[in-house]
């Protein structure tokens, strides 16, 4: 079973990169005679689903002819706002003009990761998150590992020819991922949203150029992260999605409904270094913690790296209201480059993530089974380095 999932993954990236290379290796003619056929044919297709009464499911909302697009992101994410907030920009300008937004947050947990009752929109997006193979799913953009929530998933969008759905592991973000795919297949300008996908690229690929640079939070995008890693109010990050794809990342923090969240914020960043000080514990390349008796999901993630420089891997295990999470890491500035793929170790425990990083969800009842996978994932990490695969 998890060969199969392996196997399809790897088809499915090799697909989809034989489709970019051939950009890449036929010049920029061919590109741009490519990228006109592409954007013919689809708002042909478009223009010939919304012709008549504007709305193809034949569905009228508050707004009369307004067409509801749902968008599903990663919630508590930079990516994931950043994406829903670059999707609707594009989707604006390139797709349909009178639509009205709806923002829902996925979150990675124990059981269902999707209610189908929630696809409620005339057109439904997921970016940033796995897939589904809903037939109300009508866009679908991401950049994990691990995507597919099983063989049939990745078999459904390999003979999915619907062209609005795009998956690419080598991106380090899936706002970059959707800017790349908006501009190249569709006329996007994504000009006015380059700072975004610059910071995006930064934060979730963490390109710092060492720990103390992403512990010390110094820009704004950092300082935002900050905020939508740790909101609990569900309204918030739908409120400044549309902000992110519209105005400066400096100015955005200034906003009456921002700027107040943020002092508590950073004193509570200082307490977190201050726990994760006395708890770390570190042995044969490998940080193990645990910080469950404390309400701090949401910590910067590279903050074991900063108090352990030497360290290859890290391994934490945290709670919140509703679950028990083990992150499991590797440190972007290791002096050894880390050879675990921790997508598949997670995959292993029902979670996922990318080479690098991933993390498993358990149900918060789950407590001990959640302690038991990290202490084997910290086991195996650590023999890993002790004998390193030839
Ligand atoms: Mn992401």
């Amino acid at each position: 079973m998890q060969r199969a999932a392996g196997f399809a993954l790897r088809r499915v990236s090799h697909l989809w990169k034989t489709q970019v290379s051939a950009r890449t290796h036929y010049g920029d003619l061919f590109s741009l005679r490519l990228t006109e056929l592409f954007r013919t044919a689809i708002l042909f297709a478009f223009g010939f689903a919304f012709a008549g009464d504007g709305s193809p499911a034949g569905r009228q909302t508050a707004k009369g002819n307004h067409l509801r697009v749902r968008i599903f992101y990663h919630d508590r994410c930079f990516d994931g706002a950043s994406s829903a907030a670059l999707f609707s920009r594009f989707y604006r300008e390139r797709i349909r003009n009178d639509v009205e937004f709806v923002f829902s947050g996925l979150l990675h947990r124990a059981g269902a990761l999707f209610n189908e009752t929630h696809f409620d929109g005339d057109e439904n997006a997921i970016v940033d998150f796995k897939y589904s193979s809903s037939p109300k799913i009508t866009w679908w953009f991401d950049h994990h590992q691990s995507a597919f929530l099983s063989p049939e998933d990745a078999a459904h969008f390999e003979q999915d020819q619907s062209n609005r759905k795009f998956y690419d592991p080598d991106f380090k973000s899936c706002t970059s991922f959707i800017a790349m795919i908006a501009k190249e297949r569709f006329g996007f300008d994504p000009l006015p949203v380059a700072d975004l996908v610059h910071w995006t690229d930064i934060i979730d690929g963490a390109l710092y150029p060492d720990a103390r640079t992403a512990v010390e939070m110094k820009a704004p995008a950092m300082k935002l992260t900050m905020v939508i890693e740790s909101a609990t109010d569900h309204g918030f990050v739908p409120r400044l999605i549309p902000l992110l794809a519209s105005k400066p990342l400096a100015e955005i923090l200034q906003e009456p409904f921002v700027a107040p969240l943020l002092p508590p914020l950073l004193e509570r960043h200082q307490r977190s270094i201050a726990i994760l000080r006395d708890r770390t514990q570190f042995q044969d390349g490998t940080i193990y913690f645990d910080i469950t008796d404390h309400d701090l999901e949401g910590y910067n993630k590279f903050i074991p790296y900063y108090l352990h420089p030497e360290s290859i891997y890290s391994v934490g295990l945290s709670k919140s209201t509703f679950r028990v999470k083990v992150s499991v890491g590797s440190n972007p500035w290791a002096r050894t480059e880390p050879r675990v793929n921790l997508a598949k170790i997670c995959e292993r425990y029902g979670g996922g993530g990318h080479a690098r990083v991933g993390a498993v969800s358990f149900d918060v009842t789950q407590n001990e089974a959640a302690r038991k996978a990290a202490n084997e994932i910290v086991e195996e990490l650590r023999a890993s380095v002790r004998t390193p695969a030839t």
